[in-house]
């Protein structure tokens, strides 16, 4: 499964959320440069100039570490992607990987809310987590480069027919209730982990 939405839907708060119901990883792109950022690794250098501008960090180094990171074991039971593909390259890529390991994604969760609740939430959490990438001026650049490139994302899996629209406005539960019903539509209830309520 993949979640996906524009900065600020919730979609890592939700993607935590719903792993922990079905018992399934959730592979964050997002935090795991941030890990590599705080670590000082290669990676965090290179992509750190990314992040603090609010631009996408290059697919060539993207796509490598997604595809390292569903090789690993712990992906057998299912995973949540949380901001990943961002790009109509990224989507090419990941579907590559899928192919090749005879997998498909089964349900794409779209989180909606419109730009000023999320500009709104962004420099919320600036204030209490001090993100570099969350000032007004990066998080306005962040939600252009949504709508010019993501959006993309989002109508190619419209057009397959695995896309579920879920809106992101109103308190984090009823928000997590909306996603968890769009879940129980799209899957049979033996597909679900034993996790699943
Ligand atoms: P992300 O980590 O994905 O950051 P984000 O888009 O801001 O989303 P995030 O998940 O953190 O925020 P959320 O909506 O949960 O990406 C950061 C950067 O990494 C990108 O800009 C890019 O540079 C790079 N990157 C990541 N993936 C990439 C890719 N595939 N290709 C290239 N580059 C990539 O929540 C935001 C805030 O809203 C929180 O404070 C939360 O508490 C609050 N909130 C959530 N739900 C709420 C609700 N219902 N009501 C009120 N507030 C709520």
């Amino acid at each position: 499964m993949l979640i996906i939405g524009p900065p600020g839907s919730g979609k890592g708060t939700q993607a935590e959320r719903i792993s922990m119901r079905l018992g399934v990883v959730t592979i964050s792109t997002g935090d795991t440069f941030r890990a590599n950022v705080k670590g000082g690794t290669p990676l965090g250098v290179e992509a750190k100039k990314y992040l603090d501008a609010g631009d996408f960090v290059p697919d060539s180094v993207t796509n490598k570490m997604v595809r390292d990171r569903l090789s690993e074991p712990d992906v057998g039971n299912g995973f949540l992607l949380d901001g990943y593909p961002r790009t109509t390259a990224q989507v090419d890529y990941l579907d590559q990987i899928l192919a090749k390991a005879n997998e498909r994604l089964d349900l794409v969760l779209q989180l909606t809310a419109d730009d000023d609740e999320l500009v709104h939430r962004l420099l919320g959490r600036a204030q209490d987590k001090g993100r570099s990438d969350d000032n007004d001026v990066v998080i306005r650049h962040r939600l252009d480069l949504y709508h010019e490139q993501t959006e993309a994302v989002v109508a190619n899996y419209a057009e397959r027919g695995i896309l579920t629209r879920v809106e992101g406005s109103g308190a984090v539960d009823e928000v997590t209730d909306r996603l968890m019903r769009a879940v129980s539509a799209s899957f049979s209830p033996t597909t679900l982990m034993p996790a699943f309520p």
